[in-house]
């Protein structure tokens, strides 16, 4: 910050089939269309969970070359024209305005994320000069992104006002009682049967082996007692 200029790492997410009305007709022209995040934290790309845009921002669809159109604010659009990604040079080509709302609901496939496809977002806290506007979701890693998904998640009223479908928050529906069954299992494949400790007086060993050594220390401890049924 300061003084110094900060350097993101821009993420490419593209917007997927079926368009919207509004972006129907550049889709059509054979333009392949990008939400563009800026992150610090290009590593973490592989728990894209969604992505992140603000209701009321505003937004533009700018041409970046003869195929490329990215989405994001037209502060963002003006800076990636002088680092020659523009198809105009030293300017700005906006096909189309756009606000936050027209983009809640997009599908997109972005680099490396797990999920095959994930889904744009509202989230208010989004600052429009900084970045591109639009940042992508790692639960996992950031904690705003983890607190504002799961605010999206607990809260049926503020889905309800942003218009946001249950399935693009809740990938895990109670009809998939399968996909819940796989995923304890690898849960416990993985934790347990591969896993490493990372915090306490066993850390460093593996999990397996530290079990019978915590449960022992429990109980001599007088913290834990056995049972069986
Ligand atoms: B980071 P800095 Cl996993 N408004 O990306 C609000 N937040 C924005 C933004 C905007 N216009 N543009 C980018 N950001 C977020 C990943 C990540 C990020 C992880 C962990 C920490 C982290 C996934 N979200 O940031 O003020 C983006 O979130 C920790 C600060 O320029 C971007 O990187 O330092 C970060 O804030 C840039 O924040």
């Amino acid at each position: 910050e300061g003084v110094q200029p900060q350097d993101y790492t821009l993420i490419k997410m593209e917007v997927l089939p079926p368009f919207s009305p509004k972006l129907k007709p550049l889709a059509d022209k054979n333009k392949k269309l990008f939400l563009v995040a800026a992150t610090l934290r290009p590593e973490t790309m592989y728990g894209q969970t969604n992505a992140w845009v603000l209701p009321d921002g505003k937004y533009g669809a700018y041409e970046i070359n003869e195929t490329d159109v990215f989405i994001l604010t037209e502060r963002a659009a003006l800076n990636l024209a002088y680092q020659n990604f523009s198809k105009i040079p030293k300017k700005t080509s906006c096909l189309l305005e756009l606000t936050g709302s027209d983009l809640i609901g997009l599908p997109l496939k972005s680099p490396l994320s797990f999920n095959e496809v994930i889904y744009a977002l509202p989230m208010l806290t989004i600052l429009t000069d900084k970045g591109t506007g639009i940042v992508t979701s790692v639960p996992s890693d950031a904690p705003d992104d983890y607190m504002a998904l799961h605010d999206l998640k607990a809260k049926p009223a503020l889905r309800a006002k942003f218009g946001v479908k249950d399935e693009w928050v809740l990938p895990f529906d109670i009809n998939e009682k399968d996909k819940l069954a796989e995923a304890k299992r690898l849960t416990y494949l993985r934790g347990f049967t591969e896993g490493t400790m990372l915090v306490g007086e066993h850390a460093g060993k593996k999990v397996q082996e530290a079990k019978p050594l915590l449960r022992s220390m429990l109980i001599e401890t007088g913290q834990a007692i056995m049972y069986s049924e």
